[in-house]
């Protein structure tokens, strides 16, 4: 195609240009930063959407508009792959340059560089599906996605303010719609609604009813969703109260409250007050992340994380495999270095199950996990989700159940195949995932929480002058670069008890990020603030040195 096809695009991208003294990036989880300057972007990541649609024969490509967890002036976009995945990795060059291009004309020369570099076909038409969530700078930024969608006339479908799992279940739905063997479900909030309401209704069904369950939902998009699920499932099982459910004021969202303020603080949203024995959890800002809570009998907060679930979800599995009596089906979990290690003893030691590690963002344990037959993959951080790989289909389909107790295990592994969220973490699907396990078990949070102890944990951030030199290997936990400093590390550990800890650079701020874990809280802290001092002694530290711990 010659450039004067691209006239359009050059005359659309001159509504939105790109502010001059901003670099942007693709990374972990797209582009990230105040939402009021990433007009141009979003303009420019509806180009890439068409192009990446084209370049998959026309299948359906998604574009999330959010930034999850982070504070309400921030936004973001991330681009989804035709199952529903995060896009391929190699196209995150193509969206860093398109972000950065600093002219229209620089636009189309992306734009066509791409286009011969993939040997894209343009004149396939290509496919969108868009979706964004409840920030004030979201409609601004939806209208410039429009923008580039216009520009190269794709045939777009607007799902609105949805939560950014439901999007990626869109998508898979939509490009699975032909495959009998493969589709996904309805690509519409009710066709979700409907799947993981039926798939939860079918596993809990003749047990007692829960207690029910207060959702902190952040002040975001998983408010209006969860009411809508609530609704749909309409039964006892799904007794819920929503709490931060306030998405129409401003600064509200994330504000104190959320599943990463509940993770990093240890403590229950600021505006709630817990009563021992009732049963909590919270969503992030576009509710992919969960993590549930309780407060035992003396009022002391409990955190059940992303480990507590991924533990739970791997024994319920495991368990369930091994009453079918099918051979040679593996259930495996993959684990980030921020896993509590606790979590990871007790992986091997007592469920016996293999367990790898992975970097951490969702797309690098989302690519292990595939490896396994039934792969559960979580972060600490509460994003994480169920895998059934094609091996692990093939053995439920061949399986040849001898009892009535088998047959009903086999039965309840494909129910828990329709009621989990397979093309990315998401809160929702989790929670029922959850809810249905302690329901069959007839288990309180507390008696889940008994599984193991967690060790105590610290993690802090330095900031410095170049995050750019720190180079890790090892699944994030040993550092290659700067030189010399693992070795300091190193040499901190080995003077606590049990002591663990790693250096790494954040995907998504301008930091470094620093993780300890030691037998003890006070050992913990200390070895936490001195691997901190020590990077930014020796590694360009800048503004305040992390505070000494006393
Ligand atoms: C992003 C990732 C999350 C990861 C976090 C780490 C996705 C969808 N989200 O939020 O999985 O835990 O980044 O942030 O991949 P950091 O690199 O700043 O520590
Ligand atoms: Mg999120």
């Amino acid at each position: 195609m010659t450039t004067s096809a691209f006239t359009k695009v050059a005359e659309y991208s001159g509504k939105h240009p790109k502010p001059a003294d901003i670099t942007f990036a693709y990374g972990t989880a797209g582009f990230r930063t105040i939402g009021e300057t990433l007009e141009s972007t979003v303009f420019r990541v509806g180009l890439l959407a068409a192009l990446r649609s084209q370049s998959k024969q026309g299948q359906t490509i998604g574009v999330m508009i959010t930034a999850s967890h982070n504070e309400e002036r921030d936004n973001g976009v991330k681009l989804v792959d035709p199952m529903g995945e995060m896009l391929q990795q190699s196209w995150e060059g193509y969206c860093t340059s398109m972000a950065n291009a600093a002219t229209d004309d620089d636009v189309v020369a992306v734009l066509s560089s791409i286009i011969e570099s993939e040997g894209i076909d343009v004149s396939i038409r290509p496919k969108v599906a868009y979706a964004r969530d409840t920030r004030p700078s979201s409609p601004l930024l939806q209208a410039a996605l429009e923008d580039g969608l216009a520009a190269l006339d794709v045939e777009a479908i607007n799902y609105g303010i949805v939560t950014t799992p439901q999007l990626h279940y869109f998508v898979r739905c939509i490009n699975t719609a032909d495959s009998a063997a493969a589709a996904y479900g309805e690509p519409t909030e009710a066709g979700y609604n409907k799947k993981y309401g039926a798939a939860f209704l079918r596993l809990v069904e003749g047990k007692p009813h829960p207690s029910k369950l207060y959702i902190d939902a952040a002040n975001g998009v998983g408010a209006p969703q969860v009411r809508k699920l609530a609704e749909a499932i309409n039964s006892p099982y799904f007794n819920i109260e929503v709490c931060n459910g306030d998405t129409e004021s401003l600064g509200k969202l994330n504000m104190g409250c959320g599943a990463d303020y509940v993770k990093t603080n240890q403590r229950q949203p600021a505006s709630m007050t817990l009563t021992p024995g009732d049963r909590y959890c919270s969503f992030d800002g576009d509710a992919d992340r969960i993590v549930y809570y309780y407060a035992d009998e003396h009022g002391s907060f409990h955190l059940l994380d992303g480990d507590k679930i991924s533990t739970l979800a791997a024994t319920y599995l495991r368990d369930l495999v091994s009453a079918a009596g099918i051979e040679d089906l593996q259930v495996g979990v993959v684990q980030t270095a921020y896993a509590n290690g606790s979590s990871t003893s007790y992986i091997k030691d007592t469920l016996k199950l293999p367990t790898v590690f992975a970097k951490t963002g969702v797309k690098h344990l989302h690519h292990e996990a595939e490896k396994m037959h039934i792969g559960v993959y979580f972060e600490a951080n509460g994003h994480g989700t169920v895998l059934f790989n094609a091996g692990a289909i093939a053995k439920l389909r061949e399986a040849k159940p001898q009892s009535p107790a088998q047959a009903d295990a086999v039965e309840r592994l494909w129910a828990l195949r329709d009621l989990i969220n397979e093309s990315v973490g998401d809160a929702m699907s989790d929670m029922l995932l959850v809810e249905t396990i302690l329901i069959c078990k007839g288990w309180t949070l507390a008696q889940w929480d008994e599984a193991y102890t967690d060790m105590p944990s610290r993690l802090l951030k330095v900031v410095v002058n170049d995050r750019t030199i720190f180079k890790t290997t090892n699944a994030e936990q040993t550092l290659t670069a700067p030189k010399g400093l693992q070795d300091v590390v190193d040499a901190l550990v080995a003077k606590f008890p049990r002591g663990r800890s790693f250096v790494r650079p954040s995907g998504t701020e301008d930091a470094v990020r620093v993780y300890a874990e030691a037998a003890t809280r006070s050992d913990c802290d200390q070895l936490a603030y001195s691997v901190a001092g020590a990077v930014f002694d020796k590694a360009g530290g800048r503004g305040e040195r992390p505070a000494e711990f006393i």
